[in-house]
């Protein structure tokens, strides 16, 4: 087969995207309300004032949470196929969480123009669980799991052979890949082991409990947050108080936030043959709002007066962004635009991870460090750098 008949990364990531939202849309059904609700505000805008009005109605990112080193790296290897690359380290111990992060993105503006989907990916760190009697138990249990479909792995290796995939081996590839992503109503593990799991921190239940990591949560882009969370409100849709990331602004920088409570459903779980009815709490609805990529200076003062929470030092003008250096910018023929910033933002994720594991999850005491290098190990390659990224975004003239 000669190269020119593979089928494009970005495509590949379009279908992916459009079929995850769609088994998301059946999966949880406010879902859907709240597409509609970023639908109807972003319409109620002009589209101009976003710093990247033309891949509004597709822009999405979704977040999963894996057990073991071997899930992160096929999972990289299969991100790889539809063009998304790992970029950032995200430390979550310093909220008190066992895990460490990193997404799964397009890195050039052309593949981001094509289709900007991402996944934040967090995977546990179990030298963290203190309590050892868990920790073999936890280790044991994901050692016994595959949470990729067997049909998944031989397109993989034909995939990095070949250096593609023809068109159905696309259409396979995105279906198998896809039921790593479901839900699951029946547990891997007992009530009884989930209980015992739940009682360390939700999060290890939720990691270990089920067959595979599920998408928690898929968030749309809104062009006006505030305006989608009064909205989220009025369709009874139960929004968190308080918007993450900076205040509102004229110039939107960086990335805002706001999620719905996690649902509370119904599981089943097997003992010995015998099933048991309970519950679980993982899935959760979130909208975001993106502004300007920020230079490491200006990142540097937006976390100064996050700490301080005054933002009144951060300049609120274009020009004046630009000028001292504080956001990205891209030449475009009718002059300068602000680059969006594509990635999260640890303290806001931080905040919704506790906010939708319900009373319980708050941080446990851990004496962690970050573990940068551990983390890449499992992933079988180095994170990317955002601040380079960006930079060489705005190499690249648009005209
Ligand atoms: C991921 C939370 C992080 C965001 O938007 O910051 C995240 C998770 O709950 O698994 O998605
Ligand atoms: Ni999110």
């Amino acid at each position: 087969m000669t190269k020119t008949s593979f089928i494009a990364p970005s495509s590949l990531r379009q279908t992916f995207s459009d079929a995850l939202s769609t088994m998301y849309r059946k999966e949880v059904p406010a879902y859907g309300t709240l597409l509609d609700i970023v639908a109807d505000v972003n319409a109620g805008i002009n589209p101009e004032l976003a710093v990247d009005a033309s891949r509004l109605g597709q822009e999405r990112h979704g977040a999963i949470r894996v057990g073991t080193p071997h899930d992160l790296n096929t999972l990289s290897r299969a991100f790889a196929i539809l063009g998304m690359e790992p970029v950032g380290y995200y430390d979550l111990s310093v909220a008190g969480l066992p895990i460490h992060s990193t997404a799964f993105r397009p890195v050039t503006t052309q593949a981001l123009t094509a289709n900007p989907f991402r996944m934040f990916t967090s995977l546990l760190r179990p030298e963290l669980i203190d309590d050892k009697t868990l920790r073999s138990e936890v280790e044991k249990i994901l050692s016994q799991r595959d949470i990729f479909s067997p049909n998944l792995i031989p397109l993989l290796d034909k995939a990095e052979a070949q250096g593609g995939l023809s068109n159905e081996e696309g259409e396979a590839f995105i279906s198998a890949f896809l039921e790593t992503f479901k839900w699951h109503d029946k547990a891997e593990v007992s009530l009884r082991t989930y209980e015992k799991l739940k009682a360390y921190h939700p999060l290890i239940a939720d990691i270990v409990g089920f067959k595979g990591p599920h998408i928690n949560h898929l968030t749309p882009r809104t062009l006006d947050i505030d305006k989608a969370q009064i909205a989220m409100k009025q369709q009874g849709l139960e929004a968190k108080s308080v918007i993450e990331g900076p205040p509102k602004r004229k110039c939107p920088i960086l990335l805002r936030q706001t999620a719905f409570k996690a649902l509370n459903e119904d599981i089943l779980f097997e003992n010995d043959g015998v099933w048991q009815s309970g519950h679980h709490t993982a899935r959760f609805g979130e909208i975001e709002q993106r502004g300007a990529a920020l230079t490491q200076k200006g990142r540097a003062l937006y976390d100064q007066c996050l700490a301080n929470k005054d933002f009144s030092e951060f300049p609120d003008d274009w020009t004046v962004l630009r000028e001292q250096g504080l956001a990205f910018f891209q030449k475009t023929t009718s002059g300068y635009v602000p680059l969006t910033y594509e990635d999260f933002l640890p303290v806001s994720a931080a905040g919704i991870f506790r906010s939708n594991l319900g009373e319980d999850g708050d941080a446990i005491g851990l004496k962690a460090k970050s573990n940068q290098s551990a983390f890449e190990q499992a992933l079988g390659r180095s994170v990317l750098d955002m601040f380079a990224l960006y930079q060489a975004q705005t190499e690249v003239n648009l005209f």
